[in-house]
């Protein structure tokens, strides 16, 4: 059994050098925001599954192979009749500035709560559930997994952990804060950006600062979660829990592509939680991952490994041979 488990798609991401033109060359790789947190688990060390849902083509075998070879436990169901979801970073001078999304007929699209029948000791046996608001957000389907995965781990005394990850190219603001909001009541752990806090609250979105960010994680825990975690960029991030609000500086770090910085994130706050540290410390190992992740393109090519993490700038530049 593993420590972690996280629920979600797994998409084949395209990368063009540059703007696409007939001809252009495109860089195959994956991306899904559960199985980019567990990949960054298991380079920290850590016990990690992933269960999603592709479609039985090469792209759902190459989502597969890429994060098993990552080392994380991968159980997929396969759709012969529906395939792997994809996405396409459109890119200018160099950096991607949007993400599209072609998903909403894929395998995970079609995912229903009959499919968690073969994995429910696998999620009852974890420490952590990992879950994101993108997968209720692929549909009614998806969304009813997530509420019986919840349901299986508040039976089994397991730790609910939701990063909102909200994506208004699959919903509205309404939609999103009307759904999760009801999800909340099963969940210990929130994870969100300042955006995504306003959302849930109802609130308008205020320039970020540290003391905005404790202010809307302790009211983050009144909507349900005993622990909720502000993240605010450059500034690093705030936390609120039963203990009171903290907020960790981070070290900004030279962006080349800011995608999977939240998964990075959780990937290090999970680790430190699995090791039963303080709010602190939990967020920042989440700053230090989200800032390695950033430095590398890819959602989660940058994820660190722990000894990266115990030696992040080598005193010597000479190169070893
Ligand atoms: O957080 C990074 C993710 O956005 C990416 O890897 C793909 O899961 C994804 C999504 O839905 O955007």
């Amino acid at each position: 059994m593993s420590a972690v488990v996280t629920l979600g798609e797994t998409m084949a991401l395209l990368t063009p050098p540059d703007r696409i033109t007939a001809g252009s060359a495109l860089w195959v790789g994956i991306g899904g925001a559960e199985s980019n947190a567990a990949i960054g688990l298991a380079r920290l060390g850590c016990d990690a599954t992933w269960i999603g849902r592709v479609g039985d083509d090469d792209l759902g075998t190459a989502v597969v192979r890429e994060i098993r070879a990552e080392g994380v436990t991968v159980l997929a169901g396969r759709d012969p009749d529906a395939p792997t979801g994809m996405m396409l970073k459109e890119v200018r001078g160099g950096r991607p500035r949007r993400v599209r999304y072609y998903r909403s007929t894929s395998a995970a699209a079609r995912w229903c709560p009959e499919d968690l029948d073969p994995v429910v000791d696998v999620v009852a046996g974890a420490r952590v559930l990992h879950l994101t608001g993108i997968t209720p957000a692929l549909g009614s389907g998806p969304l009813a997994v997530v509420r019986r995965a919840i349901a299986i781990s508040r039976d089994a005394g397991v730790t609910v952990v939701l990063d909102v990850n909200h994506r208004r190219a699959l919903w509205t603001d309404e939609r999103a804060r009307s759904v999760l909001t009801g999800l909340l009541g099963g969940v210990d752990v929130l994870l969100a950006g300042p955006d995504e806090a306003a959302m849930l609250l109802g609130e308008p979105e205020e320039d970020p600062s540290p003391q905005a960010g404790t202010d809307l994680a302790t009211r983050l825990t009144a909507l349900g979660p005993g622990t909720a975690v502000v993240k605010l960029g450059e500034l690093g991030a705030a936390g609120a829990d039963a203990h009171g609000a903290v907020v960790v500086p981070t070290t900004p770090v030279e962006v080349v592509d800011p995608v999977g910085a939240g998964d990075a994130f959780a990937a290090g706050f999970l680790e430190r939680t699995l090791a039963g540290a303080p709010l602190a410390d939990r967020i920042a190992r989440g700053n230090a991952c989200g800032g390695a992740v950033c430095r590398v393109r890819g959602d989660w090519e940058g994820l660190p490994f722990r000894d990266e993490l115990d030696d992040p700038a080598p005193a010597s530049a000479a190169v070893v041979r």
